[in-house]
């Protein structure tokens, strides 16, 4: 769908039930959703699975293959939606789990050739974890996990969400330094521009100072819609995206509103215009 630029468009499909509400595209199952993802033109999706043990994730290859589509990156949220795992949590135990529930879905999206992301696992502080107790959990987390996806060819996503969902890093500019200043050379910034027009000054200006660090962007609208049914500026985000050398997905994680077709429909159109210059 954009000859000549390496800009890669992709669409999510939720398989967890619990996060029925949340801004993923497609959640009528696997096949469905691929489909639909190829129908629309997309070029790929991005798949939040209940789990490594997920039976979907097991037998998406010929599901992809039969529909021309690649897979674009694997979520690995329902640990908290489902579990209630993250990484800063108070319980060493369940810091435990977290760390192997991410390790595990590493390994399967390693075997599928896509990399892993930490969203909502990255948790929240506690009066029992302060920020700077909880900064060092996720450090230690995310140098280990980005080692193991290295050794499976793959970035690990690390993505900053906004303040009502996480007080670890909520800015592009500041995780990346974040990342520098503990040698997390393994680990990407998934630029979510959702979160973005929450918490950045300017999302074009947020993207174009964090450089090589963009590992992949959530493709949303300002209201976490289809970009086009809010006031995010693409025309501003792509020539960022463009300024920084960035090759990779734009992922459309938003609701599907009003309806999964006209989402899908609405986000190809954007890239449409945008990416095909
Ligand atoms: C995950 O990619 C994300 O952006 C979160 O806001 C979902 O809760
Ligand atoms: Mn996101």
């Amino acid at each position: 769908m954009h000859e000549g630029v390496v800009l890669k468009s992709a669409i999510t499909i939720c398989l967890v039930p619990e996060a029925g509400r949340g801004p993923f595209v497609f959640h009528g199952g696997l096949e469905a959703g691929c489909r639909a993802a190829a129908d629309a033109g997309f070029d790929g999706v991005e798949l939040f699975p209940a789990g490594a043990d997920d039976v979907a994730v097991r037998t998406v290859n010929p599901l992809l293959a039969a529909h021309g589509l690649a897979l674009a990156a694997i979520g690995t949220g329902a640990g908290f939606v489902k579990h209630g795992l993250h990484l800063v949590h108070p319980d060493e135990a369940v810091r435990r789990r977290a760390r192997e529930f991410i390790a595990s879905i590493i390994e399967v999206a390693g075997d599928l050739g896509a990399p892993a992301i930490i969203g909502s696992m990255q948790g929240r502080t506690t009066s029992e974890v302060p920020r700077e107790a909880a900064l060092v959990m996720l450090a230690d987390a995310l140098g280990e996990l980005g080692d193991q996806a290295a050794r499976r060819g793959q970035p690990l996503l690390y993505e900053p969400l906004n303040r009502y969902e996480t007080d670890l890093w909520n800015r592009q500019a500041e995780a990346a330094a974040f990342l520098e200043a503990h040698g997390l050379e393994t680990v990407k910034l998934l630029c979510d521009l959702f979160h973005m027009n929450i918490e950045e000054d300017d999302v074009a200006g947020g993207l174009a100072a964090c450089g090589r660090r963009v590992g992949h962007v959530h493709w949303a609208d300002s209201n976490r819609r289809a970009m086009g049914f809010g006031h995010t500026d693409p025309a501003a985000v792509v020539a960022a995206l463009r300024m920084i050398g960035y090759e990779g997905w734009l992922s459309a994680e938003v609701y599907p509103w009003p309806t999964p077709s006209e989402a899908a429909g609405r986000t190809i159109a954007s890239l449409r215009r945008h990416l095909v210059a």
